[in-house]
């Protein structure tokens, strides 16, 4: 057994020290978003695999027997594309995924059905938002530029931003409520704009913005293809027994 194990999250980050400390053969995949990204127990590749035929390519070169799917709820593009490498090249896959956030007692969501709806249902009137999904789609806010941004950021940003009234904050999750709250406060943020990912690693933002009684703007997760789902590492082991067992 041979396994690729796609990571870039806090699960993906147990998986692997679960299969390391079962001395499994085993690589772990980043796509390069970060600088410096965490360090894994595992053999470690770095960058795409170009495309749906590339990671095919890749699954034959390698010998890959299994794939588990770790990546972000909304790393839909990835999901998609092993989905389809599996499917094609016979290498069973799991999806390893945590529960979506559920609406509490004292949160004020509104919701949306993804990113790009967003920007459209912030206020005409000038506000201050707490953008806290990344780098990588905050050019569709430049639609609205009314509005002050406070970006939170893993990295430094290399080139200039689409926006033009913004505050960036370098760092790297998990984080946690009374810095969050302190956050918001200090930069008097009125609304709060995430991504439904689930998982703890984002969660302080939702429960600073019900303390401080602001509205959080959530972005749906994308539907994903594949009927192999498992919420923990333990049930990836079930699964990858389970697989054994039928000799695959
Ligand atoms: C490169 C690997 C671990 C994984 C830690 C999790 C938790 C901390 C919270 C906010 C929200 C956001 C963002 C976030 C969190 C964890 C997890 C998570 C959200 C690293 C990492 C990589 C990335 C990519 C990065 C994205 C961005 C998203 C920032 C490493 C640190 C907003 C998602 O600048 C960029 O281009 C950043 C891109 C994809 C979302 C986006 O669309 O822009 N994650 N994040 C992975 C790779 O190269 O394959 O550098 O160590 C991992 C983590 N980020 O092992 O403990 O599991 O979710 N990551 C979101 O959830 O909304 C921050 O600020 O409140
Ligand atoms: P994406 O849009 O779904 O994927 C875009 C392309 O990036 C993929 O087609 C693939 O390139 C490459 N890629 C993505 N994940 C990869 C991986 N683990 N290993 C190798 N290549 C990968 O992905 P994304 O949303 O930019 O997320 C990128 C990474 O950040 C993922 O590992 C994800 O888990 C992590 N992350 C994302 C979010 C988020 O909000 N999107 C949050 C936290 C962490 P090729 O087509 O060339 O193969």
């Amino acid at each position: 057994m041979r396994i690729l194990l796609l990571g870039g999250t806090t699960e993906a980050s147990q998986m692997a020290t679960c299969f390391a400390a079962n001395d499994m053969d085993v690589v772990f995949s980043y796509a390069g978003r970060t600088t410096a990204p965490i360090a894994q127990p595992l053999p470690t590749r770095i960058g795409g695999f170009g495309g749906v035929d590339g990671l095919a390519t890749y699954l034959k070169s390698q010998k890959i027997t299994h794939v588990v799917d770790a990546t972000h709820p909304f790393a839909a593009g990835m999901s998609r594309n092993a989905h389809a490498a599996c499917t094609n090249a016979a290498v069973p896959l799991i999806r390893l995924e945590r529960p979506a956030w559920q609406v509490g007692i004292g949160d004020n969501w509104t919701l949306l059905p993804d990113i790009e709806a967003i920007p459209r249902a912030l206020p005409d009137a000038p506000s201050r938002i707490f953008l806290a999904i990344g780098k990588q789609q905050i050019g569709l806010f430049a639609t609205q530029p009314q509005h002050h941004y406070l970006l939170r950021l893993v990295d430094q940003p290399a080139a200039a931003l689409p926006l033009t009234d913004t505050k960036v904050v370098v760092a790297r999750g998990p984080f946690d409520v009374a810095g969050d709250a302190a956050l918001m406060r200090d930069h008097q943020i009125t609304h709060v704009v995430a991504k439904n990912s689930g998982g703890q690693g984002a969660q302080a933002k939702l429960e600073a913005a019900r303390m401080l009684g602001l509205p959080v703007l959530m972005a749906q997760r994308p539907v994903l293809p594949g009927d192999s789902i498992a919420s923990t590492a333990d049930e990836v082991m079930g699964w990858l027994g389970h697989e054994a067992d039928r000799g695959v």
